[in-house]
């Protein structure tokens, strides 16, 4: 071999290590300063199970570079929103790693963030459309090397959601399905459901609202709807404005935290059908017969198992309450409190559950319950963890109002139901419970009875 011909070879094989390693991070536009009139430039991001932290720029034309981007595997898209600073959303990382290691796919993470980093929202809202459309540009491609639509799951966080459902109506609605987390409001609450998310859009679509008040849209988009601690603000985000940046986005970020949970499988998370939120923590909505053999649907990554049933149904509202930090689930029960007092009581309850060292907290104060001689009061107790035996539980009950101070709840019995858990439920017969003084007993297995 010459000599020129060895280090052709030589370059030729370093330029290839060069390429296979180089690994493409999100773009980063955090400047410091105002970004207006930007371009819109889309990369896309390939990570797959070679290496889940490096990502691979992938052409838009041809694949013929990618031999890693196996078309036989189901192909997951990640496509975020807005982005008023320019930053890269915190968890875009993250959801490549977790979503791999839930399966082996091909994450397409979009970076559109030139175009979603504005000053301007409306420009960005119009970028959406156009976004929408390079990427039904990209997805007809992938069609032509193969691919089917129906293993194409987008995951849409805010604007990136009602790109999703743009692109799958762009593809007739053959997308496998549309995950929507916290689809955007403004702009487009109200519109038409060709300029908008909608059920027709994929063969399945799943979405989640946290901001319903704010960042997020109202009304339900999809085959079935979460609404996370009703959908309007999330435990543990700033109330007010003297919060400074997290005021504006924490109840919206808050979206992709619960799916990103719900791909570790950190904990289930039950939603329960339900007419409104109201309604849901009133008890009301605790039967999901119409779920079959299924049950309760299950919050994020795994609902595709209620799939069919949820397709019959047409369009499923659903609630369900959190914690403030993972893991999210709380655990519910429902407290069956009758009295005896002559007259009739008004008053919140907070229950605590102790066991093997630990305390779980259920305070039931969405409004005044009534309590009236003789008769079953049900309330709905969501705890904020899961004791596997309960040795101890106590009550307080309170009113609100500092001028009752000697007001007593005579109970005749109390009776706690574990609501996912096959198990006896618990009973403690005659306690009384001064206002605001928390009684602790042992609970006993309840009774037959004929009340
Ligand atoms: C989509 O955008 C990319 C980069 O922004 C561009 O290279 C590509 O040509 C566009 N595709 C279409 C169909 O316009
Ligand atoms: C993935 O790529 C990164 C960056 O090149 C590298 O540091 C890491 O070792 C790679 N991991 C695997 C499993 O190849
Ligand atoms: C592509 O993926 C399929 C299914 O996982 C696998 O059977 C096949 O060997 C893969 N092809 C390549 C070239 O890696
Ligand atoms: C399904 O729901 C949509 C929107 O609520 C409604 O327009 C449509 O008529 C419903 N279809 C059936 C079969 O009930
Ligand atoms: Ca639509
Ligand atoms: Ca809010």
């Amino acid at each position: 071999m010459f000599l020129w011909q060895y280090l052709t070879l030589l370059l030729l094989t370093t330029v290839q290590i060069y390429k296979a390693q180089r690994c493409e991070e999100f773009t980063d536009l955090n400047l410091g300063h105002a970004i207006i009139g930007t371009s819109l430039k889309i990369r896309l991001l390939l990570y797959t199970r070679d290496n889940g932290t490096c990502g691979t720029l992938v052409s838009h034309t041809d694949l013929s570079a990618h031999p890693q981007f196996n078309l036989s595997r189901p192909t997951t898209f990640v496509i975020h929103g807005y982005r008023p600073t320019g930053s890269p959303p915190v968890w875009v990382q993250k959801i490549s790693e977790l979503l791999l290691a839930r399966e082996d796919l091909n994450v397409i993470v979009v970076d559109w963030n030139h175009g979603a980093a504005n000053v301007n929202y409306l420009k960005a809202v119009e970028n959406t459309y156009k976004a929408a459309n390079n990427l039904t540009a990209f997805i007809k491609m992938l069609q032509e090397y193969g691919a089917s639509l129906s293993s194409i799951h987008m995951i849409g966080v805010s604007l990136g959601a009602h790109m999703s459902g743009l692109i799958g109506a762009n593809l007739k609605g053959f997308l496998g399905r549309i995950t929507a987390l916290d689809p955007a409001g403004p702009q487009f609450t109200g519109t038409p459901p060709e300029r908008r998310l909608d059920p027709k859009d994929a063969q399945f679509v799943d979405v989640l609202h946290t901001d319903i008040d704010a960042l997020g849209f109202r009304e339900p988009l999809g085959h079935i709807d979460f609404y996370a601690n009703g959908g309007t603000d999330q435990p543990g985000c700033p109330k007010t404005i003297f919060s400074g940046g997290a005021y504006f986005k924490c109840d919206h970020q808050r979206s992709v935290l619960l799916f990103l949970d719900s791909v570790v499988r950190t904990c289930v998370i039950k939603a329960f059908p339900c007419s409104s939120y109201e309604d849901f923590l009133d008890g009301n909505c605790l039967n999901c017969d119409r779920f079959g053999a299924a049950g309760c649907p299950v919050f994020g990554y795994d609902i595709i198992e209620w799939k069919e049933v949820l397709l019959r149904l047409n369009q499923t509202k659903t609630y369900f309450t959190t914690n403030p930090d993972s893991p999210f689930c709380m655990t519910n029960y429902r407290l069956e409190v009758m009295i005896w007092n002559k007259d009739v009581r008004w008053g919140y309850m907070t229950v605590k559950l102790h066991g093997n060292g630990k305390e779980a907290v259920a305070t039931i104060d969405h409004k005044t319950s009534q309590f009236n001689k003789y008769t079953e009061t049900n309330l709905f107790a969501q705890f904020d963890k899961d004791l596997q035996s309960v040795e101890k539980v106590s009550l307080k009950f309170s009113t609100g109002n500092v001028f009752k101070p000697k007001y007593k709840l005579r109970v005749l019995r109390i009776r706690l139901t574990h609501l996912e858990r096959k198990e006896r439920p618990l009973c403690r017969y005659d306690v009384l419970l001064e206002v605001n003084k928390e009684v602790t007993f042992r609970p006993i297995s309840c009774e037959e009875s004929n009340f």
